[in-house]
């Protein structure tokens, strides 16, 4: 067997169900070799478009996923979705093919590269090891939550590979666990806390029901970062995401928390609108498994090296140990409210203006629509309630994005897939994508701005050839919104303005169906394809009003 077999072959023993790429003469025979041994590949459009997919599909499966690549300019084009991948310790593997020879057009600095945005990187250079070596780049990508570039020299690819240990898809090591101390830190503070919050994050995903129950032991409110909307779905207790995207109750609330635990969260300048939700006497404690994420983006009062799920749970023992009428956290006065000793932040007004203000869409508001344009709130709104609940949004960088972010609804953890670690603007269509494949039972719906479905356009040829029942919302103010909202100081705006583009005439091209909305009746147009049989995607050009900043826009630049 070829090197090049042996990479794709041990892959897929590994695990690897889904790759994405674009093939050239480097990373063929590998990607054959992961196809043939049983992954599936998707063949996109731009390496940039394969790179966030992949990345989608990992973060919304638990996957590790692989992208393959052309050497040189393969990779060049994959670099902002790696970096967004990067900066996400999202778990995936680059099998970048690599050309060496300094005479060679496609030679760089694959590795320099790599390192350059915070991706691990390793080479698959020697026939003698290459099964160990690939074995050991896959679990730094899964164990260590690490994107992987791995290099595939040309000139090894084609010898004759060294027959490698049998593989085996080994689990992942156990999740670290708190030291006691620790633990009893945690549980002192939120005992001492009369308006405790706590944040999940993606590194939190996993510990609702853990999180949950630590929530109802001390009184806590319970709030996510973006990446982690859902995860909180069905508790009275929610506030949904905190952070710039938060509605005006649940920043309010925020605000007023004395303490404050992130759970496998950065509580980085988005979460805690650049400290501004934090307020003045409020304590703050971090749980991370990385002992270098505490304390990262803001000061902290106590940090815990420790899996969220693991923490929570003996968090909430610990605070049970000291009430001296429970004795297990699952007892029903627990887990109804809590411990005697406790009121917390769980009082019945607070609950009833929960359920009332806490969504964003039950927030008035005057309506911008009007001559040929349609409010992004109304057309948020009405979209929710047309969509079925079982749906994956993934959502564009932009003014707009606060829309489907928070004005639609998502019906757990896996519902909402946020790739703005590198604020990109042209990732949101890839995303769209490989979350579709990860979450197939699942409507995908991608939200998007003009300019960065423009950006990404070459995608939609993807979507159609994979036949996604997916809904594209491109939010259309003929512009570069976030920076026409950026510069009102009466600077000219001719560099982020366009003329009015048929993006619905582009989609109808690619093969998409298509629909310009104005107003709330064009929406039947979504409605008859949600009707309809789904066999082709709906694009949905809808021309938005946009005459100021969305709320959170105005409050990011409050922090710039
Ligand atoms: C790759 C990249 N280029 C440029 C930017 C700067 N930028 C941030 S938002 C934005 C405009 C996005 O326009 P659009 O997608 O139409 O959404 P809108 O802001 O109009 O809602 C730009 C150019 C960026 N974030 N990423």
């Amino acid at each position: 067997m070829l090197v090049s077999e042996a990479v794709g072959r041990t892959l897929a023993e590994l695990g690897v169900r889904q790759a994405f790429g674009v093939v050239g003469s480097g990373n063929f025979d590998v990607t054959n070799a992961l196809v043939a041994a049983g992954a599936r590949y998707v063949a996109a459009r731009h390496e940039g478009g394969a790179a966030t997919m992949a990345d989608a599909y990992a973060r919304m499966s638990g996957e590790v996923s692989v992208l393959t690549l052309h050497q040189g300019c393969g990779l060049t084009n994959a670099m902002t979705g790696i970096t967004e991948a990067a900066k996400s310790r999202t778990s995936m593997l680059v099998l970048a093919a690599e050309a060496n020879a300094p005479t060679s057009n496609f030679a760089v600095d694959q590795a320099a590269m790599a390192t350059a945005v915070g991706a691990s990187t390793v080479r698959l250079d020697s026939a003698s090891d290459v099964v160990t070596e690939t074995v050991r780049a896959f679990h730094l990508a899964r164990d260590e939550r690490r994107t992987v570039v791995a290099n595939l020299p040309l000139e090894v690819q084609g010898q004759a590979a060294a027959p490698g240990p049998p593989v085996e898809a080994v689990p992942s090591p156990a999740p670290p666990e708190p030291t006691a101390g620790d633990v009893d830190a945690l549980a002192e503070l939120l005992a001492g806390a009369a308006r405790p919050v706590l944040v999940a994050g993606r590194g939190a995903r996993h510990a609702r029901e853990e999180l949950l129950r630590l929530a109802d032991a001390c009184g806590a409110l319970v709030a996510t970062s973006a990446v982690a909307k859902g995860l909180f779905n069905g508790s009275p207790w929610s506030l949904d995401v905190s952070g710039g995207f938060a509605s005006p109750l649940a920043a309010s609330l925020m605000t007023d928390a004395d303490v404050i635990v992130g759970f496998g969260c950065a509580l980085n300048m988005w979460t805690m609108r650049h400290g501004r939700l934090i307020g003045p006497d409020a304590r703050v404690a971090q749980v991370d498994v990385d002992a270098a994420a505490l304390g990262r983006n803001r000061p902290i009062d106590l940090g815990v090296v420790g899996d969220s799920a693991v923490t929570a749970a003996a968090a909430a023992q610990a605070l049970l140990r000291r009430s001296p009428s429970h004795d297990h956290v699952d007892s029903p006065a627990v887990s109804g409210g809590k411990l005697d000793m406790i009121t917390g932040y769980r009082e019945d007004a607070v609950r009833e203006r929960i359920a009332r203000e806490v969504r964003w869409r039950d927030v008035p508001y005057e309506d911008w629509g009007g001559e040929g344009t349609i409010d992004p709130r109304t057309l948020t709104i009405a979209l929710d309630d047309l969509l079925p609940v079982e749906r994956v949004v993934a959502v564009d960088s932009g003014n707009f994005m606060g829309y489907p972010s928070m004005f639609l609804s998502v019906p757990d953890e896996f519902g909402f897939c946020f790739t703005q670690a590198f604020q990109s603007i042209g990732l949101g269509l890839a995303t769209a994508i490989g979350a579709a494949l990860a979450q197939p039972s699942r409507l995908p719906v991608a939200a998007l701005g003009d300019g960065g479905a423009l950006m990404a356009a070459a995608e939609f040829d993807t979507v159609r050839r994979l036949g996604l029942p997916m809904l594209i919302v491109v939010y259309d103010d003929a512009a570069y919104g976030a920076e026409v909202h950026h510069f009102t100081d009466g600077q000219p705006l001719d560099t982020v303005t366009f003329p009015d583009t048929d993006i619905a005439a582009i989609g109808a091209g690619y093969g998409l169906d298509a629909a310009v909305v104005r107003t709330p009746d064009d929406l039947d147009a979504v409605r008859r394809w949600l009707d309809g049989p789904r066999d082709r995607a709906l694009l949905v050009d809808a021309k938005v009003a946009a005459p100021r900043g969305s709320w959170w826009l105005e409050e990011a630049f409050r922090g710039h």
